[in-house]
């Protein structure tokens, strides 16, 4: 039995040493130590053996296994470390090659834009309000003082769902929800911004989706002067202290008195150029003092307060602020456009 463990020694050394992989290891170790290997299938053969021969041989068979063992975990180790070898140079990470630069989006102008005019406006205490942009016939003209057969409601120029339902074609419908919603409470302040529709023909200037904010303030003693004084100090933070307003009469069914506010010309700061048409100012945004009836839809009584209100489109702030010469471009996301706007 002794020189069977011998022989089992020297032939599994041997095949240990010519061994070339991992796997073949594993197989050997298997194949000589395992729970139906060579070593075992030898020591079976034990309990035939007296008892002063049992502790020798066993002391043999310990020693075998442990040559073996001893051999499988050096060439174990060896495997390991050219595995770890092989694998830190397939993976090579090259550290110093320059990056790929990921692209930067920016905000849109007219994002930017409505951005900056609602900071002026909350900077002066109004808060922000918004409504569905798909409004009942009464939001969007009856309670604006728009009567039934006003030229303003017709098809043609109207984005109609339904007889009494369309896209809004301005965000005044908001206003009217706010003031309904504040329950005769005073005062209101508030800027609406978002998009309505009107069924043009685009061209340079126009858009049949486009972009307002609307103010409105309603409250005790609410005054032509405090309108005034409102849209002056917007205009001077949005172009520049320098600005001048003038205030133009005009007409809107929901305003009375109705004004059209020019502002200094922003290309020529007044002196008169192509742009302005030489006459030194540029009309930026209708206003007025809200029409008594329109109060009464929002669930104010005009005997007891009065209220201003003005409206401005986006584009044409835009436009003007960064003097760009057709609405068009705000609408083709063409990044040549759009990112001139990134570090503006
Ligand atoms: C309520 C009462 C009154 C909003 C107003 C204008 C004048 C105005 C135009 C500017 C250019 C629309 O985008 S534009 O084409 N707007 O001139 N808007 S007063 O008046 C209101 C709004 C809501 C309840």
């Amino acid at each position: 039995m002794k020189d069977r463990l011998e022989a089992l020694r020297a032939e599994a050394l041997d095949r240990l040493q010519t061994v070339e992989d991992a796997a073949s290891l594993n197989d050997l170790r298997v194949h000589y130590l395992g729970k139906k290997g060579q070593l075992t299938e030898i020591l079976r053969g034990m309990g035939a053996l007296s008892a002063e021969e049992r502790p020798i041989i066993g002391q043999v068979a310990n020693d075998v296994r442990a040559a073996i063992e001893e051999v499988l975990a050096r060439k174990q180790e060896a495997f390991d470390r050219a595995e770890t070898a092989r694998r830190l140079q397939a993976e090579t990470l090259d550290v110093t090659l320059p990056g790929k630069a990921p692209a930067v989006g920016s905000l849109h102008p007219l994002t930017k834009v409505a951005q900056e005019i609602e900071d002026i406006f909350l900077g002066m205490g109004y808060t922000i309000a918004e409504g569905p942009e798909v409004e009942t016939d009464y939001f969007n003209f009856e309670a604006l003082n728009l009567p039934k057969n006003h030229p303003a409601r017709d098809m043609q120029d109207s984005f109609y769902i339904t007889d009494d339902i369309l896209l809004r074609t301005h965000t005044s419908p908001v206003q009217i929800r706010t003031m309904q919603a504040m329950k005769g409470q005073t005062p209101v302040k508030v800027i609406c911004p978002g998009k309505v529709y009107r069924r043009d023909d685009d061209d340079a200037t126009h858009s049949f989706m486009f972009h307002q904010v609307e103010g409105l303030v309603v409250g005790p003693n609410i005054r032509m002067s405090d309108l005034k004084g409102t849209l002056l100090q917007f205009v001077r933070e949005m172009y520049g202290s320098q600005m001048q307003i003038r205030l133009r009469p005009s007409f809107f069914p929901f305003t009375e008195p109705s004004a059209e506010v020019d502002v200094t010309c922003v290309k020529c700061g007044g002196r008169g150029c192509r742009m302005c048409k030489h006459t030194g100012w540029i009309e930026i945004l209708g206003c007025g003092m809200i029409h008594p009836a329109v109060l009464e839809h929002g669930g104010y009584d005009p005997s007891e307060v009065t209220g201003f209100a003005f409206g401005m489109g986006i584009e044409r702030i835009a436009l003007l602020k960064y003097e760009i010469d057709d609405i068009r471009h705000f609408y083709a996301n063409d990044l040549r456009f759009l990112s001139q706007f990134a570090k503006m």
